[in-house]
């Protein structure tokens, strides 16, 4: 008890010194009170920042560069590609040139639907030097990958819903517990207060300083987040549901209708005819060869739907374009782990790729090794005995060396 009595007197005695102190020196006593007064404004000031919502610091990072490069992931998803649409609209809003661009290819007639009927522009890079400007966005994904030169490159800004740990210069938002990276978005123009216009009614730079939006871009952000979530059935978050009503107003409800329900194109619809016509049933498995197809998407798809078929619980599909033999297979019997058979199925042939989850796999074979340079590979019909074996669980013989000589 009396211990606390004896720091009281202390820190009176403290007192009347620093004011005995500051009373014999006033100009120091007068700079004192500025340097205090200069760190509470700042302090104040760094809290103000901090506190901006996120939709404004984000338009002010973007403001700040002459031009950026909208990053997407290696294979723009329709979540990729809604966001990266809604952050090129948002730099070009504060007078920053945009570009959105993608490594890699755009696959399925879902996402080129998406792309045609949104009107996107993206450009394709290779390496670091194809980027349109230095300062590059990186939207769906936190760290650079998928060119050449990726692992150098430091984003400006990053917005996610993956885990990881890669950050922008300036602006980082991160969010692993959301469904979608729309959604972020989304809560970006929320907060900013957007409208929402008619694609014919939008005009660039006619808004008065407010920001609206016209409904291509409203149209993409919704299905970023359906596409993301399986229709909002799995992994949505609230965000998720708040960004959807949110932007429900904005949406132009015919290209929805036209994005999710694309035509399919007549090759798809034959090599899916080829595949159930030509197929190979050793129930309860399914091999077929499709030959030669222009777009190996219509591969995994024909696939899809030969798993559907009554007695067949997996099954490969393959086809090729002229060069590579693509492999799609997928099951849904858990004796047969799809990814593993198709990597044993790929083990001794060299150049060729194969792997995947127990329900899905896939791979690439080059014809040409396949076939061994010496002729001391396997042909077609080869490799659709080698596809019933690992499905079956069977080890398979590797390709007998034959000596050139
Ligand atoms: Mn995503």
């Amino acid at each position: 008890m009396s211990g606390a009595a004896v720091p009281q007197a202390a820190l009176g005695d403290a007192t009347v010194e620093v004011t005995s102190w500051l009373e014999s020196n006033p100009e120091l006593a007068a700079v004192l009170i500025l340097v205090v007064a200069v760190a509470a404004w700042g302090a104040t000031r760094a809290l103000q920042r901090f506190r901006r919502p996120d939709g404004a610091r984000f338009l002010a990072a973007l403001r700040d560069e002459d031009a950026v490069t909208v990053l997407t992931h290696p294979n723009p998803d329709p979540d990729a590609m809604g966001t990266a649409a809604a952050v090129a609209h948002l730099a070009e809003r504060v007078g920053t040139d945009a570009t959105i661009q993608y490594p890699g290819e755009i696959r399925h007639h879902q996402n080129r639907a998406f792309r045609t009927v949104l009107d996107l522009d993206m450009d394709r890079v290779r390496r670091t030097a194809d980027m349109a400007s230095e300062s590059v966005v990186l939207v769906d994904h936190n760290r650079p990958r998928g060119f050449q030169g990726a692992r150098n490159l430091e984003p400006v800004a990053v917005v996610d819903h993956h885990p990881g740990n890669g950050t922008g210069e300036v602006f980082t938002d991160v969010r692993p517990d959301y469904g979608a990276c729309a959604s972020i978005v989304a809560e970006y123009l929320r907060e900013l207060d957007a409208g929402f216009v008619d694609q014919d009614d939008f005009v660039p730079g006619d808004d008065d300083g407010d920001v609206t939006v016209p409904a291509q871009v409203v149209t993409g952000l919704v299905y970023g987040i359906l596409s993301d979530t399986d229709n909002l059935t799995n992994g949505a978050s609230p965000a998720e549901f708040d960004a959807s009503s949110f932007l429900y107003a904005g949406v132009d409800q015919d290209a929805l209708k036209r994005i999710a329900n694309p035509r399919v194109d007549a090759e798809s619809l034959e090599v899916k005819a080829r595949a159930i016509t030509d197929r190979d049933v050793r129930a309860p498995y399914a091999v077929s060869d499709v030959g030669e197809v222009s777009n190996v998407d219509a591969i995994p798809q024909a696939a899809s739907e030969l798993v559907n078929l009554e007695t067949v619980t997996a099954v490969v599909v393959y086809g090729d374009d002229g060069e590579t033999i693509h492999m799609s297979g997928r099951s849904r019997d858990d004796r047969v782990h799809m990814g593993k058979a198709l990597e044993e199925v790929t083990d001794d042939i060299p150049m060729a790729s194969a792997g995947g989850h127990a329900r899905m796999g896939g791979g690439q074979i080059d014809i040409v090794h396949m076939e061994g340079l010496a002729g001391n590979g396997i042909d077609r019909s080869q490799l659709t005995e080698r596809l019933f074996t690992a499905m079956g669980g069977e080890e398979i013989d590797g390709a007998e060396p034959v000596d050139a000589d």
